[in-house]
């Protein structure tokens, strides 16, 4: 088989570059190793910048979004005794939209379906060969029958545990990691959202979050040590423990029910530099990671994926330069958003270990918040997404 441009992994990079790419006339096919309803019933982001959802309507998968999302002009942070209310809209002009990444993942693929796209799940043992070379290859297991796909280029978008990051020599790869002691537990339940806008709550018992997917579909977060289990933690449990993390005003206005979903991850900042390697091009997870509390991971992907998007519909016009700078034009972005997740984590979260003086220092930083239209401008600029 023969396609411009390989795609490994079905997650919402590999699937929105696969229909960005076929919607400019570039024959891209898609390989996930899992099967299409594993991919759907993963849980993970709720908050997209403008930026995506531009992306997303001028791709044609605008329409459920626009009818289902939630606007969100700003949210509430409630810590060390402050509630500071973020207006995004009032500070930016700028809001996000709250739609499950399941929901994006669910409208890319029906896209592409629609389409005719090839999107191969159950893809085995995904190899890339020649990356550096100009005929690069990509071999791989599929329906119980050895394949190979010849390509232009390959698209790594595979995620954190994804093979295509491995295949840059660890020599030439630059990585940055710092790993957070602790995790977050996410709960999804029929009940009904604390607030009309999201609730960051930084307590000394540890950070909380309360947001939502729809009027009757709630997700929450707590911080939890990395050694709990999600067994080691009852719904009854969860809801004791996140009022607890709440004022009390806001305390006895939670709505509790059963969990139709629990699950911990960990959390850690991770970029790995250089985001391509000859002909290989690395987008969203398969190159980064941020901790959650900034609502950056789905949104980081989009504007990779997005940058390499136009880069080799230039190429394919003739225009090498856009390729040729898009790590260094990726990269600049990953790192100002992983710095604001870094900072919004460190702002939010206990860290016990780190003594007294850090807790005076959060508490101090969330009281200037409090106190200061700039501050409260710097973050919600970040929230809402800096420009591509
Ligand atoms: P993904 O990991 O989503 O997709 C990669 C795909 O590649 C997967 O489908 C995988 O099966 C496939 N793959 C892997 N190896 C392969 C191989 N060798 N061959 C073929 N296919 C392969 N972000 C937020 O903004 N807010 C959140 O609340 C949030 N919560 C998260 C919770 C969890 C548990 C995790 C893991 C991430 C969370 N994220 C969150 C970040 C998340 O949303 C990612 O940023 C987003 O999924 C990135 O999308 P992809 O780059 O497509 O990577
Ligand atoms: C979510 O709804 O899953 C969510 C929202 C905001 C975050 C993280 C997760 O910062």
């Amino acid at each position: 088989m023969r396609h411009q441009v390989c795609i490994i992994g079905g997650g919402p990079s590999g699937l929105l570059l696969c229909l960005l790419l076929r919607r400019a006339g570039i024959d891209a096919v898609v390989l996930e190793q899992r099967s299409r309803d594993y991919v759907l019933a993963r849980i993970r982001a709720g908050v997209l910048e403008q930026g995506l959802v531009d992306i997303l309507r001028a791709a044609g998968v605008g329409q459920r979004l626009d009818a289902e999302g939630f606007v969100h002009d700003g949210t509430l942070i409630v810590a060390h005794g402050q509630r500071v209310h973020i207006d995004f809209k009032a500070l930016t002009g700028k809001s996000v939209t709250i739609y499950g990444q399941t929901e994006v993942t669910r409208d890319l693929y029906d896209a592409l379906e629609a389409m005719g796209a090839p999107v191969l799940h159950e893809a085995e043992g995904v190899t890339i060969h020649g990356a550096k070379g100009d005929a690069p290859f990509v071999t791989f297991r599929h329906q119980g029958q050895d394949k190979r796909i010849d390509c232009d280029y390959i698209a790594g978008c595979d995620g954190f545990h994804g093979v295509s990051r491995r295949t840059i020599p660890e020599r030439l790869r630059r990585q940055f990691e710092h790993v957070y002691p602790f995790g977050w537990l996410g709960i999804l339940s029929h009940t009904a959202p604390l607030q009309h806008e999201l609730v960051y709550a930084g307590h000394e018992r540890g950070f909380a979050l309360c947001s939502m997917r729809n009027a009757g579909l709630s997700r929450h977060y707590l911080q939890v040590p990395l050694t709990d289990r999600v067994e080691d933690w009852s719904d009854e449990a969860f809801w004791k423990e996140l009022r607890r993390r709440l004022p009390p005003e806001l305390a006895e206005q939670l709505a509790t029910g059963p969990s139709i979903e629990k699950s911990i991850a960990p959390l850690r900042s991770f970029i790995s530099e250089p985001m391509s390697w000859g002909r290989l091009f690395l987008a969203g997870d398969a190159a980064h990671i941020v901790p959650p509390t900034g609502a950056k991971g789905l949104n980081l992907a989009a504007s990779d994926v997005w940058y390499l998007s136009q880069a080799l519909i230039a190429q394919y016009q003739g225009d090498e330069a856009p390729l040729a700078g898009y790590s260094a034009q990726a990269l600049a972005r990953v790192w100002k958003a992983s710095r604001f997740s870094w900072s919004m984590t460190r702002m939010l979260h206990s860290f016990p270990a780190e003594g007294a003086f850090l807790a005076r220092m959060q508490g101090a930083e969330v009281e200037y918040l409090a106190g200061s239209v700039a501050a409260q401008t710097a973050l919600a600029e970040n929230y809402v997404g800096l420009p591509y």
